[in-house]
């Protein structure tokens, strides 16, 4: 591949990349920092190629976000609500048994649940939601909580990690999504999240779901406060991470949305650094197979674009997104199967529709 570089320091990266060497803190800061962003792009699209081919993969799902009463309050957060304040909301069981019975005629293969931390709710009511879940939809990967809820909810059965999480795979818990980790880093966590689990009880829960045999997924929330540098960092935290498990599947760059927030004087983040993002996680996390487009947080028409910047998955249909969009995202709230090849496919790739664990569906 031909590649002509504008900024000669891509040159030795795009080699490294050649010869399958690891690349280093400060070639990540350089993908960061280059205003070659189409060199950059070609990079991280020959990456994506050596992987995927002109493949790109998307997955039928559906959330549910079962309460947004959450005592943790996160300054970055636009979902949460205090008990008793306007707008708060939790799902009984039976509640969600509607909820899935409304969509039991479409297609889904994943369900994708994550809640607030509400003091209301009894260990019981998690083990109830699975065995809900898994009872309507058999069929389905149960894809719940982060890691900010596992502690929580060990605390409140008041069972080890490990005991916790075989109660919960017991129940039907399959595969657990990214969220929760921010930035993997002290400064930030003081500042932005104080009541949520620092970095090291992070990197200690995912640790504990690994080794119980439990695939999760990573993410990092950028477009706030944090450096170039701190980006970087938590590349390589993750990327360490997995040299020890091989448990993580899929890393997302979400790009922060401040409305509705105590941030809300934050700009959004601009298109050049979504890609920047995206390519970063791609060249620095050379042992993760995939890496998503979060179309519901860059919009549908810059994820297309994003899957010639290193992305080879767009996620789902989703069907009813809560989180970023009380944060003023304007994306669709769901998309279609048909919507969703059609914008692979006008990318210039192949549609695969996925399972959980990225074997296709035929
Ligand atoms: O942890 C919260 C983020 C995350 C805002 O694993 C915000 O497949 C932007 O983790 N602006 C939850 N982001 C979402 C998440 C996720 C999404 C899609 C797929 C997967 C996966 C995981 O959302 C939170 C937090 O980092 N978030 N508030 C906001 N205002
Ligand atoms: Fe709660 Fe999660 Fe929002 Fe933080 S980001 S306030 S933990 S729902």
């Amino acid at each position: 591949m031909d590649i002509s570089f504008i900024d000669k320091r891509l040159e030795s990266i795009f080699n490294k990349v050649l010869k399958g060497s690891r690349l280093s803190k400060e070639d990540g800061i350089c993908i960061y920092e280059t205003h070659d962003l189409i060199a950059l792009g070609q990079i991280a699209s020959h990456a994506r190629r050596a992987l995927h081919g002109n493949k790109a993969f998307y997955i039928y799902n559906q959330h549910l976000n079962y309460t947004n009463v959450c005592r943790n309050r996160c300054r970055f957060c636009a979902y949460a609500r205090d008990d008793g304040e306007k707008g708060a909301y939790v799902w009984s069981i039976d509640q969600i048994e509607k909820r899935l019975l409304e969509r039991i005629d479409d297609p889904v293969t994943e369900l994708h649940i994550v809640g607030g931390l509400n003091e209301d709710l009894s260990f019981q009511y998690f083990i109830d939601l699975l065995e809900t879940v898994k009872r309507i939809r058999p069929n389905a990967t149960i894809k719940a909580f982060t890691c900010v809820e596992i502690d929580y909810l060990a605390n409140l059965a008041g069972l080890s990690l490990e005991d916790t999480i075989q109660r919960l795979k017991d129940a039907g818990l399959e595969m657990m999504p990214g969220g929760g980790a921010e930035v993997l880093n002290s400064r930030i966590h003081e500042e932005l999240f104080p009541k949520k689990i620092g970095h090291e009880r992070w990197l200690e829960i995912v640790k504990a779901v690994h080794k119980a045999g439990i695939k999760t997924n990573a993410t990092m929330l950028y477009g706030h406060i944090e450096t170039i540098e701190e980006r970087v960092d938590h590349l390589i935290a993750l990327r360490k991470l997995q040299d020890e498990t091989a448990g993580f599947s899929a890393f997302i760059p979400l790009a922060f949305h401040s409305k509705n927030t105590k941030l809300s004087h934050i700009p959004p983040t601009t298109a050049v650094d979504d890609l920047k993002n995206v390519a970063a996680a791609r060249l620095m996390l050379d042992n993760f197979d995939h890496i998503k487009a979060y179309w519901v947080m860059i919009g549908e028409r810059l994820a297309q674009v994003a899957l010639s910047f290193g992305a080879d998955d767009l996620d789902g249909t989703i069907m009813e997104e809560r989180i970023t969009h009380t944060a003023g995202a304007k994306s669709a709230i769901g998309l279609t199967k048909e919507q969703m090849e059609d914008m692979i496919t006008k990318a210039g790739f192949e549609p695969v529709q996925r399972d959980s664990f990225y074997r296709p569906i035929k």
